[in-house]
């Protein structure tokens, strides 16, 4: 039952401190991690078999063009036009995120600036089971592709019989990905950091998964870049008498029904509206095929919080610094600059957050757990990187020398202030 309750609750407090960093899992995360780098395949091979309870060879692990020209032929037609549509409006959301290499010259000739480039090769990781979502491999997949990124490796796990969904193979080959591995969890991850016989070391590990794959990700930062840690999905909707109930609870289960531990939270200054909604919540829940996990995401992290206005709903909102919030209000637009953490804002009565899952162009790989205070949604400058350029002429020099070997004599580096130095006596 969805609670409704006070903004002074208790609940109020846990609500804003989901935190799920699983420290208590990481040795055996680490060892598994160890095993990967030491023994490559071998290492790989035994810890699939022992996790996945799929026993391949590396032939097998890639998938081939025949599995996906049978995926192609296991894909509705309207699913794939549907599919499709969705990828031309990620793209075009995607090629308008602009990032900017540029030079500026100084007044003595001297030349500053700097290049964005792609990264040469980055990991995708796809969950299975009940996560593996076509969806996430087109978000995860066309930033890299516009980012010009050459080679893009998809790792995701097989199922038991060695297969994958097909459309998420079929999405892959629409977003462009070059590669894809049958390997899941942490062995995936360090297969991707490291590299083995079969998988390439990668420059950077996108895409959701377990908290396994989380902590993975987390350990090999550094040694690769990766782009955030991701937990379960969240919604907060900050609504107001204007909205419908019945959609409000809609909504609220349609993150629910992502994870156990999913958050949905109601923020209003309507009491009455609170109360309906947990009603309707129930009235859903029980009809809903995941009734299981959406039932255990209302339990464990679903609230209807009344608050005393619409400014303390939008201050818990900024607090909260939710994945994704709905402005289900009268004016949406007059709150949005009110908003300062979140990482997905949707506006107004029609935009639905699967609008925002499945369509609209947006990335929905998202921060969560209250990271949306800076962390950003997935974008194609995650794929690149940026070099910085120093042009210095001999002006320029006589200029700044002086003060750049004072600075390294403080610092007490003199070969640092000899090196500045010598070129000056040259002048
Ligand atoms: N809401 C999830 C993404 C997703 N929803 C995939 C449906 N499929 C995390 O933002
Ligand atoms: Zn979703």
């Amino acid at each position: 039952m969805l609670k409704v309750v006070s903004i002074k609750d208790d609940l109020v407090s846990r609500l804003l401190k989901r935190e799920h960093r699983g420290e208590d899992l990481e040795a055996g995360v680490r060892e598994i991690i160890e095993q990967v780098k030491e023994y490559g395949d071998q290492g790989f091979w035994s810890a699939t078999k022992r996790f996945d309870h799929a026993d391949m060879s590396a032939a097998q692990m890639q998938v081939t063009e025949d599995e996906i020209k049978e995926a192609y032929a296991a894909t509705a037609p309207d699913l794939l036009e549907s599919l499709r549509l969705a990828r031309d409006n990620i793209s075009e959301f995607h090629a308008r995120q602009h990032f900017q290499t540029w030079f500026q010259p100084g007044e003595d000739g001297e030349l500053l600036g700097q290049i964005y480039r792609p990264l040469e090769r980055v990991g995708i990781y796809v969950p299975g089971g009940t996560a593996a979502y076509p969806s996430s491999v087109l978000m995860n997949a066309l930033p890299a592709k516009v980012a010009g990124v050459k080679e893009i490796i998809m790792v995701t796990p097989p199922r038991t019989d060695g297969t994958v969904l097909p459309l998420v193979l079929v999405a892959a080959a629409e977003a462009g990905v070059t590669k894809i591995f049958k390997a899941g969890g942490v062995q995936a991850v360090a297969g991707l950091a490291y590299g083995t016989e079969s998988i390439s070391k990668v420059d950077k590990i996108v895409g959701p998964g377990n908290i396994y794959v989380t902590i993975a990700k987390r350990l090999v930062f550094g040694l690769v870049d990766i782009d955030m840690l991701a937990g379960p999905s969240e919604i907060v909707i900050v609504a107001d008498e204007e909205a419908d109930h019945v959609l409000v609870a809609a909504d609220l289960l349609s993150q629910a029904e992502h994870d156990p531990m999913a958050a949905a939270i109601l923020v209003t200054p309507d009491e009455k509206l609170a109360q309906s909604v947990r009603d309707e919540v129930e009235k859903q829940l029980a009809v809903l095929p995941r009734k299981e996990i959406a039932a255990a995401a209302i339990k464990n992290y679903g609230a209807a919080v009344v608050t005393g206005s619409m400014q303390e709903a939008v201050d818990l909102a900024n607090q909260l610094a939710p994945e994704h919030l709905e402005l289900y209000v009268k004016d949406p637009f007059s709150w949005l600059g009110k908003i300062r953490n979140a990482g997905a804002v949707f506006l107004g009565a029609y935009a639905s957050e699967p609008v925002g899952d499945y369509f609209a162009g947006p990335n929905h790989v998202l921060p969560t757990g209250g990271t949306a205070r800076f962390f950003s949604p997935l974008s194609v400058e995650d794929f690149m990187k940026r070099t910085s350029v120093i042009y210095t002429t001999k002006e320029a020099l006589q200029k700044w020398g002086p003060h750049i070997v004072r600075l390294a004599e403080d610092e007490g580096l003199d070969a640092h202030a000899r090196a500045i130095a010598r070129r000056l006596e040259r002048l």
